[in-house]
C-alpha cells in the first residue's frame, strides 16, 4: 500500500506532460492518493481530462484563481463526491510576459506588480480559505511551488521574485494560522524545468547548462524528482513538518563559487 493511500488531492497547475504538477500528480498517485484536477480554461480542459483519466480521475474542473467565484465553485463540486479533503498542490505562477525580460525596474509596472503577486502568492490564501472547512482536523497538507528567485536576484525574473518571496512568507503564515486545524503548509523551491512557464523564457537553455556544469549533482532536476518530495510532504511521513521550504534543485542554492 502506498504512503497516501486513502489521502484525497486537489491539483491546480496542471498544463501539459511537462508541468510540475503532472510529476506531482503521478507521484501522488503511485503513492494510492485518489485526486482532482483543476484546468485553468476551456483550451486546457480536454488535455487536462486526459491526464486525469491516466490518474484514474473523472473529477476534473475548471478554476482561474484569479476569480473568488470560480474557486468557491472548486470546492462545490468537490464537496459533492468527496466528504473532505487532505491535499491541496498549488502549481501557480503568472506575470506579464513584458515583466519577464531585461532590466527589472525598467520593466516593472505597478499593474504587472499587482497581477504577478495575485495570481502567484494571493492565489494560495484564496484556496487555503476556501479549502479549509474541507480539509480541518485530517492532518491536511497544502503544498506549493516556489524558485529561488524568491531568495536572490536572478536576471530577468524581475517582478516574480517579489511574487515568490511573497509566496514563501504565505507559507510560513498559512503554516501558523491553519496549524491547530491540523493542516500543515509547505513550499517546494524547484530549479529550473523546461514547462511551458519556462517557453520563450530568453536564454532557458543556458540556465539548464549552467546548472549542469555546476550544481553538486551536476545535473538539473526532474518534475518526478519535484513530485516525490511533494508526495512526502502532503503524507503522514512529514507530520512535523510545516511552514518550511525545501529546495530540490540538485543543491544549486547552496554554491557559493
Ligand atoms: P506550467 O506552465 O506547466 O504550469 C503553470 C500553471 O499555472 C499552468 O497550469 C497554468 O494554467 C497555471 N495558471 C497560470 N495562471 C493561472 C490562473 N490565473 N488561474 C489558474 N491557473 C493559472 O509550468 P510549471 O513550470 O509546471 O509551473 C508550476 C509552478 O512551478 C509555478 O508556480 C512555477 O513558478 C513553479 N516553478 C517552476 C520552475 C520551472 O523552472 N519550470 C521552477 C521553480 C518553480
Ligand atoms: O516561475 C517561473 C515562471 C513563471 C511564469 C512564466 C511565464 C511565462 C509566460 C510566470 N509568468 C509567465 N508569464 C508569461 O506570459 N519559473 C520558475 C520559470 C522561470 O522563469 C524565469 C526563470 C525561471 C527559472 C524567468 C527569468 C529567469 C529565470
Amino acid at each position: 500500500m502506498g504512503f497516501l493511500a486513502n489521502k484525497r488531492a486537489l491539483i491546480v497547475g496542471l498544463a501539459s506532460n511537462r508541468s510540475i504538477a503532472w510529476g506531482i500528480a503521478q507521484a501522488m498517485r503511485r503513492e494510492g492518493a485518489e485526486l482532482a484536477f483543476t484546468y485553468q480554461g476551456e483550451k486546457l480542459r480536454e488535455r487536462v481530462e486526459k491526464m486525469a483519466q491516466e490518474c484514474d480521475s473523472s473529477l476534473t474542473m475548471p478554476c482561474d484563481v484569479g476569480s473568488d467565484e470560480q474557486i468557491a465553485e472548486v470546492f462545490d463540486t468537490l464537496g459533492k463526491s468527496w466528504d473532505g479533503l487532505d491535499i491541496i498542490v498549488h502549481s501557480v505562477a503568472f506575470a506579464p510576459a513584458e515583466e519577464l525580460k531585461g532590466a527589472y525596474l525598467e520593466n516593472s509596472s505597478r499593474e504587472g506588480f499587482k497581477i504577478a503577486h495575485e495570481i502567484s502568492s494571493y492565489s494560495l490564501s484564496a484556496l487555503a480559505k476556501a479549502g479549509r472547512s474541507m480539509m480541518q482536523g485530517r492532518n491536511g497538507s497544502i503544498i506549493t511551488l516556489s524558485y529561488l528567485g524568491a531568495e536572490r536576484a536572478v536576471p530577468n525574473y524581475n517582478v516574480m521574485g517579489l511574487a515568490k518571496a511573497s509566496l514563501e512568507a504565505n507559507v510560513r503564515y498559512l503554516a501558523y494560522s491553519l496549524g491547530q486545524e491540523g493542516t500543515r503548509v509547505n513550499g517546494i523551491s524547484a530549479g529550473p524545468i523546461r514547462t511551458l512557464a519556462a517557453a520563450g523564457i530568453a536564454d532557458f537553455r543556458s540556465m539548464l547548462d549552467y546548472v549542469e556544469k555546476h550544481t553538486p549533482l551536476r545535473r538539473n532536476v526532474t518534475i518526478n524528482e519535484v513530485g516525490n518530495v511533494a508526495a512526502f510532504l502532503s503524507s503522514d511521513l512529514s507530520s512535523a513538518v510545516t511552514g518550511e521550504i525545501i529546495h530540490v534543485d540538485c543543491g544549486f542554492s547552496i554554491i557559493g563559487m
